[in-house]
Order: structure tokens, then C-alpha cells, then sequence
């Protein structure tokens, strides 16, 4: 059972964002209570005013603000949520090989994850400027990767750790949304 953070969280996002929807995931798996606030979009980018920048220099979302902590980046925020509030250590394990693999699939997930599925429906569905087609492209390739490779990652998480771990969350937002923009 997790205890509850003495200090409330609050998450800047909005809910057809995919990389606020991983840090959701996290909060909700561990039971974690948070308030969101919703930044909004003005033409294909987050409209945000130089309070919000003081936090987050990226203009982006999500950003969380734990206290004094604020942190943005879906990856920092996620290996933080794990780090401070499981104790059981089963999102984000302290052996070696398991944070090596946990990374790199989150790497994978800031790189073909975004310049493909993310920057698609991004393009199609918010009208972020980028050539669609290219994105789809790379969405197809970064697919038939995951396809190819998470089955070991996968059976490697049930050979090792029998709870998942944050490999769980990062590819979430995406196999839902990329049919759906
Ligand atoms: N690498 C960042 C990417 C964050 C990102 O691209 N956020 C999108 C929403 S999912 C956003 O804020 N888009 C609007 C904008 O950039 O103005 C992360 O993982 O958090």
C-alpha cells in the first residue's frame, strides 16, 4: 500500500495529451491523489503565460510540481513518481539491468515513439506543422520495432519481475490513439 504525499501534486496537463496521459497512468497505479490543471491550446500549441515558462522553460506539457520540486518531461517524471512513492520499488527497480532496460525503452519512447505516432497525431488531430506523411512513415517503422523487439522486453519482465514496471506506461498514450485521430 502506498501512502498518500503529505504535500498535494499538481499536474499541468490536458487530457488529450499523450505525455500528460503517462504521468496519469503512474498516479493512478499508485494511488497517488493530484490535482491537474488544465493548460489549454490555441492553435496547435499550448497557450501559456511566463508563469507557466518560469516552470517549465519548454512552454510544454506535462509539468508536475511536488513542494519545491518541479519537474517537466514525461521520463523525469515518471522515474520521480516511482522513486518517491513506491516503496516497493516495483515501477522503477534499483537492479542494474532492469533500470538499463526500463530506460531504454523510454528512450525509445522520446525518440521513434515521438517523431512517428506522436508527431502524426499531432499533425492530423492539433495541427502541429510537420510533413504527415513522413511521420506516418516512421510511426509504421517505430511500430513494427516495439512489434518485433518488446516481446523480450516483455518476457523479460515476466521472467524477472513478476509486477510491472514503468516500461508499462510509456507506449500506453500512443496504441490507443494512433487509430483514433
Ligand atoms: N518530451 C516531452 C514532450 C512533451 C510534449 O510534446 N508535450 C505536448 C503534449 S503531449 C505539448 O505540450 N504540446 C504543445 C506544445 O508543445 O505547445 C515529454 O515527454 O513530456
Amino acid at each position: 500500500m502506498h501512502q498518500a504525499p503529505e504535500i498535494k501534486l499538481q499536474l499541468y496537463d490536458r487530457l488529450t495529451s499523450g505525455n500528460s496521459y503517462k504521468v496519469r497512468l503512474l498516479l493512478s497505479f499508485l494511488d497517488i491523489p493530484y490535482e491537474t490543471i488544465d493548460v489549454p491550446l490555441e492553435n496547435g500549441r499550448n497557450k501559456v503565460d511566463d508563469a507557466y515558462l518560469a516552470l517549465n522553460p519548454r512552454g510544454q506539457i506535462p509539468t508536475l510540481v511536488h513542494g519545491d520540486v518541479v519537474l517537466w518531461g514525461s521520463t523525469a517524471i515518471l522515474a520521480y513518481l516511482a522513486s518517491q512513492f513506491d516503496a516497493a520499488k516495483t515501477w522503477l527497480p534499483p537492479q542494474p539491468v532492469a533500470i538499463g532496460r526500463i530506460m531504454q525503452w523510454l528512450e525509445f519512447a522520446q525518440n521513434e515513439v515521438t517523431s512517428g505516432l506522436f508527431r502524426a497525431r499531432a499533425i492530423r488531430r492539433f495541427g502541429y506543422l510537420g510533413d504527415l506523411e513522413q511521420a506516418s512513415r516512421d510511426g509504421i517503422k517505430g511500430l513494427r520495432c516495439l512489434t518485433a523487439h518488446s516481446g523480450s522486453a516483455t518476457g523479460w519482465e515476466r521472467r524477472i519481475r513478476p509486477s510491472p514496471t514503468l516500461l508499462a506506461s510509456p507506449m500506453q498514450p500512443w496504441r490507443p490513439k494512433a487509430d483514433s485521430t
